[in-house]
């Protein structure tokens, strides 16, 4: 079966650019899914595709579709779930907060239901225009969503007699969600021993807010992802699916080049320089036997610009060695990348630059007020 390239005409016609993807690799999608998985490559803004075998549709029900925004604060495991639900990794991850900076969406299409993923930044109170920005993009992706995905963390149990309690800021964000919607899914209990100390905190997180359903896992050890699954799919709306059903994202290669190489520089460096920092790809050019992407990365100083480029440019080079074959996994194809360093000051600040850079503006105006969350 052919791989479609989502709203692009004639797309059949793009069959020479696909390619043969790695085999399945994580639960929710390998249970659903037999063979190989390709990964399309098209012309124009190239988009990623996969394909399920055939039989595995359900002929008899009514399909079910919809938008399913993951939301919550900073570093709870979003995107970690992203990934887990997918069972690919195409949303970057790190122990930084504030990781993901724009919404990113992964297609998940099981039997007759399909949900269409959307990871959101964390929601935060902003210091800067692109803070803010990023928030707009979460609260934009939680209006148009059928389906939302409260995510929140476990907390870290210090003191073991204490009953464990939710974060305010997760209540408040509870609060503002249409709750017979939203699915709470409290992350990261791997992080207590004795889940009978879960209870009281999902006890507190239910006076506060009549969820639809409480679904306790651990994104990072893929534990729960299926409960998360039929408590998601239950809540879809009946229609038909939205994209093709062999789509894994409607978003560009190119966006996830760029978020490959900012996730190892937020691996690789420290303190305020990965948070400084913005990709850009300036080529992508897939017509040879390998792939040649270029891109700059833009820094706001001159002191990061040094930081990031290392003793004779070794910290370019292992980042730019990790991030290609990133790349080269994803589109199953030998990459030759190659990357620059910039100093764009204010970059975060200026609304111009933040366009150049890629970043989209509200679709509803900057609060006059940022919110205090
Ligand atoms: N112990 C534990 N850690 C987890 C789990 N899920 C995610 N993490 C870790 O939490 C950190 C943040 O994960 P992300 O997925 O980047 O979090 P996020 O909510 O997308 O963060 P932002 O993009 O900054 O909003 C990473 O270090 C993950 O490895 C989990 O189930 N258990
Ligand atoms: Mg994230």
């Amino acid at each position: 079966m052919a791989a479609m390239v989502p709203g692009q005409a004639g797309a059949g016609e793009a069959r020479g650019h696909y390619f043969q993807g790695p085999p399945r690799r994580k639960p929710a999608r390998a249970k659903a899914r037999a063979g190989h998985v390709p990964v399309a490559e098209a012309p124009g803004p190239p988009r990623m595709s996969k394909t399920i075998p055939e039989g595995t549709a359900d002929a008899e029900a009514t399909p079910r579709a919809g938008r399913v925004a993951l939301v919550g604060r900073p570093n709870v495991g979003k995107s970690t779930l992203l990934n887990a639900l997918l069972g690919e990794p195409i949303a970057i991850i790190s122990p930084h907060p504030q990781t993901t900076r724009e919404v990113v969406r992964g297609i998940l299409t099981v039997r007759n239901a399909q949900c269409v993923f959307v990871d959101t930044p964390g929601v935060h109170a902003p210091r800067t225009r692109l803070g803010r920005w990023m928030n707009e993009a979460a609260n934009e992706a939680a209006r148009e969503a059928d389906v939302l995905v409260l995510v929140a963390e476990v907390p870290q149990a210090k003191d073991s007699a204490r009953d464990l309690r939710p974060d305010p800021a997760d209540l408040k964000l509870a609060a503002e969600l249409p709750s017979a919607r939203t699915v709470l899914c409290l992350n990261k209990v791997d992080r207590i021993k004795d889940k009978g100390r879960l209870l009281p905190l999902i006890a507190a997180f239910s006076r506060a807010c009549p969820f639809a359903a409480t679904v306790p896992m651990s994104a990072k050890r893929e534990q729960g992802v299926e409960a998360l699954l039929e408590e998601v799919r239950a809540l879809l709306p009946e229609q038909p699916f939205l994209f093709e059903p062999d789509t894994l994202s409607d978003q560009p290669v190119r966006f996830f080049v760029a978020e490959f190489v900012r996730e190892q520089i937020l691996q690789q460096t420290k303190q305020e320089v990965p948070h400084g920092v913005a990709v850009v790809v300036e080529r992508f050019d897939e017509g040879g036997n390998i792939v040649q992407i270029e891109a700059t990365v833009h820094v706001a100083r001159e002191s990061h610009k040094r930081i990031l480029v290392g003793a004779r440019g070794s910290m370019m080079k292992n980042i730019g060695i990790a991030a290609r074959q990133r790349v080269e996994t994803m589109i199953e194809r030998r990459v030759n990348l190659r990357l620059w360093v910039r100093v764009t000051p204010g970059w975060m600040e200026n609304a111009e630059r933040l366009r150049e850079l890629g970043y989209s503006p509200p679709q509803r105006g900057e609060p006059e007020v940022a919110p205090d969350r």
